[in-house]
């Protein structure tokens, strides 16, 4: 199996990237420069015509979508039991929180973080507001989740749908409340940044500020 992963520093690439550190199998990371517009670069546009990172090219075929790549990821390792198996009762929650996480989170964190794309230019601060707003009522559905002692999402074990979440709270620090506001995501995030490939993802990114 060989991986190439194209992404850039901190951003959506950064579960992906730390899912691979993880698995510890051998893949190539490219660093595209977003102040140079390389995601819009004709030859990137051919492997992801989103213009976005992550893009993940797996036995030469090119697949994008985070949350999409993380599932792929987790099933081509089942050894790992990242993605807990058809039939499990885990499966359900797991496929409710993957989805949740990708196309509620993220989506709120994208309009915090390109407010023009909200409802235009002049709307920044307005988009900005409401956009926190969203961010927090997931941030707390996982908190009142995880306070039943849970280590992880799911219950005691990691699975891809921690790396997309670990990743999205890492995301909160520009927030006017960041995910250490609530105390059992708190120490969920502490848990999942103590964690060597965490670390090892974080430093490979030259990221600071969150560790
Ligand atoms: N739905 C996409 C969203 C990815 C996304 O928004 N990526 C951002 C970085 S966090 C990006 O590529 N930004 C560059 C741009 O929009 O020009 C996914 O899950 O992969």
């Amino acid at each position: 199996m060989t991986y190439t992963l194209y992404g850039s520093p901190g951003t959506a690439s950064f579960c992906v990237h730390w899912m691979l550190i993880e698995l510890d199998v051998p893949f190539t990371f490219h660093a595209l420069d977003f102040e140079k517009g390389e995601q819009r670069a004709p030859d990137y546009l051919k492997l992801n015509p989103t213009g976005h990172v992550p893009t993940l090219v797996m036995d030469g075929v090119a697949y994008g979508e985070a949350g999409a790549l993380l599932s792929l990821l987790a099933e081509r390792h089942p050894a790992t039991n990242f993605a807990p198996a058809p039939g499990t009762p885990e499966r359900g929650l797991y496929l409710q929180w993957m989805f949740y996480l990708a196309d509620t989170l993220m989506p709120a964190f994208r309009l915090f973080y390109y407010p023009v794309e909200g409802a235009g230019p002049g709307q920044e601060e307005a988009t900005k507001a409401q956009a926190v707003i969203r961010v927090e009522r997931v941030l707390a559905r996982a908190d009142a989740l995880l306070s039943d002692g849970r280590s992880h999402l799911l219950g005691n074990r990691m699975t891809a749908a921690d790396f997309l979440l670990g990743m999205l709270a890492r995301w909160s620090r520009n927030l006017p409340k960041t995910a250490f506001d609530w105390p059992h995501l708190g120490a969920y995030v502490r848990r999942l940044r103590a964690m060597p490939s965490y670390q090892q993802t974080h430093r490979r990114e030259g990221l600071s500020g969150w560790i």
